[in-house]
């Protein structure tokens, strides 16, 4: 079909008429480089094969993945076996051929290469990540029926050329906040499955609220009993048992997707305050919280049972989560005295590194010159923030998840239904427009670690609700955490995006067709 009798174009403001970009030109996020070549590139079909590398159990596991996916979708039995050493040589297996060679150190351990010609497809990488991101890079380049649960008619081309890629930020996170609303394991699965695809590599859960205890702890039973028991609105909440937890942490593995977890605190503690009374200042539990506002709560600085709580709290969940980072989030302590409040975090943060891992935190802990391990999560709405920046000079590093840009609960306009609007309406331009790498005042690129997509969750209630925030704008933010300053282009985006369009409806995204974006 063409282009202009698409209902993108009926839109009204997409313009030209332009052929929808297709295969090499259509990925999201942009590669490094990208060389189409001629011919008619690799079909997948009844007889290709899928190699990997001999003797490599975590790439065994990606080739398997792949070809459950393909399998539902193409119908063919899609073998996976070992590679042999004349194959590797070679590097034209007749099928998909997955290698933990012959990538070159530039491309680091996420970086990949992946080559296609009519002998077939080859992805080179120096670590199973690598393979796995090339790997997502493939998915794409297949007809978007490829991803459907259901054997489909075909054919399935892969177009002929070449691919170098490699991210330019180490941490792509996504954060969902599962203490607002609470989400089963099956809901955070599948955000699991659709971050990984545009290679976001971090899951950062919001564990704890005002409004939601969401993670059993053995020794404080009375955190999810009591405070997981309700949610934004009332009703029954829900947490996740360590099992669960280590469920999600299993699934997130699988998909070279890290879990950041966060027990928020001196403020947003109102679920842990309500659960034990002795966690009060006045020794009385405050009722459970199923409002919105934010900024009322603090646990009690001046009391030892606080510090044996997080300690037992992090230690639980260092125990659980096999990540670098626990996140003890910081932000908006409005109810805590700025003395108490570093008097708090001086006393949270060595906890944090006895369990040997980093302290990642809202940037508001900035007050308190944390120790240049701990990571700043920026959310602020403006392109300065001395504090931040002071840290950025002693050392500290900076996830940017600025609210008026990243903030996937801002509603898109003034007409969407679900969300939020404090931090102004977040179309996908606004979303994709910015540089992290100068973004932020005294925050320059070496300073960046990488870029996160909060999703809170206050006026968020089901999958479809999260689905419809994230979806276009996640793909934004993983763009501007994975490609090459230089190849942002709204331009180049908005049509590359559009080409995504088709994939979420076969996979049942109900997104936004922010009429920005030329969807296919
Ligand atoms: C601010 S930004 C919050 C959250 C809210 C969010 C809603 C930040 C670190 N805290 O508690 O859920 O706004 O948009």
């Amino acid at each position: 079909l063409a282009w202009g009798g698409h209902a993108g174009a009926a839109r009204g403001d997409v313009g030209g008429t332009a052929p929808p970009v297709t295969g090499m030109n259509a990925l999201v996020p942009q590669p490094v480089t990208v060389q189409p070549a001629a011919g008619t590139g690799y079909p997948i079909t009844a007889s290709t094969t899928i190699q990997v590398e001999a003797g490599s159990a975590p790439v065994e596991e990606i080739g398997i993945e792949l070809a459950r996916v393909l399998r539902r979708s193409t119908g063919y039995a899609l073998p996976v076996a070992a590679a042999s050493a004349s194959s590797r040589e070679a590097a034209t297996a007749d099928g998909i051929s997955l290698l933990l060679s012959g990538a070159g150190a530039e491309l680091g351990d996420e970086g990949y290469l992946l080559d296609v010609s009519a002998g077939g497809v080859v992805v080179r990488a120096n670590q199973p990540e690598g393979l796995f991101n090339g790997v997502q890079t493939l998915r794409q380049l297949l007809p978007a029926a490829a991803d459907s649960a259901t054997v489909q008619p075909g054919p399935w081309p892969v177009p002929a050329g070449h691919i170098a890629d490699h991210p330019r930020f180490p941490y792509r996170g996504a954060m969902l906040d599962v203490s607002r609303h609470f989400f089963p394991v099956a809901t955070v699965e599948r955000y699991i499955d659709e971050i990984s695809l545009y290679k976001v590599n971090r899951l950062h859960l919001h564990l704890a609220d005002d409004q939601g205890w969401r993670i059993a702890i053995t020794s404080w039973p009375q955190l999810a009993a009591v405070g997981g028991s309700t949610a934004v609105g009332g009703g029954p909440g829900g947490y996740y048992t360590q099992a669960d937890y280590r469920t999600i942490v299993d699934y997130a593995r699988a998909h070279y997707v890290t879990i950041v977890p966060e027990i928020d605190g001196p403020g947003h503690t109102n679920a842990a305050l309500a659960s034990y009374p002795a966690l009060n200042c006045t020794g009385k539990a405050p009722p459970l919280y199923t409002g919105t506002d934010v900024g009322f709560s603090s646990l009690c600085v001046g009391k030892e049972i606080t510090y044996t709580f997080l300690d037992n709290v992090l230690g639980e969940l260092a125990e659980l989560t096999p990540g670098p980072y626990l996140h003890i989030g910081g932000d908006e302590a409005q109810s805590t005295k700025a003395k108490d409040y570093a008097t708090f975090e001086g006393k949270e943060l060595p906890l944090v590194a006895g369990y040997g891992r980093a302290a990642m935190a809202w940037h508001d802990i900035a007050a308190v010159t944390p120790p240049t391990s701990t990571v700043l999560e920026y959310w602020g709405t403006t392109t300065s923030e001395p504090k931040t920046a002071a840290a950025v000079a002693r050392g500290n590093k900076v996830v940017l998840a600025p609210a008026n840009k990243a903030y996937l609960d801002m509603k898109y306009s003034r007409k969407t239904k679900l969300g939020q609007n404090w931090a102004g309406y977040i179309e996908e331009q606004t979303a994709y427009d910015w540089n992290p790498g100068s973004y932020l005042g005294g925050v320059g690129e070496s300073a960046v670690l990488g870029v996160e997509a909060p999703l809170w969750s206050e006026t968020l209630v089901t999958l479809a609700d999260l689905e419809f925030m994230a979806f276009p704008r996640l793909p934004a933010i993983a763009e501007l955490g994975w490609s090459p300053a230089a190849t942002h282009d709204w331009t180049s985006f908005r049509s590359r995006l559009g080409a995504q369009g088709p994939r979420w409806t076969v996979l049942g995204i109900g997104f936004f067709a922010s009429a920005q974006i030329p969807w296919a």
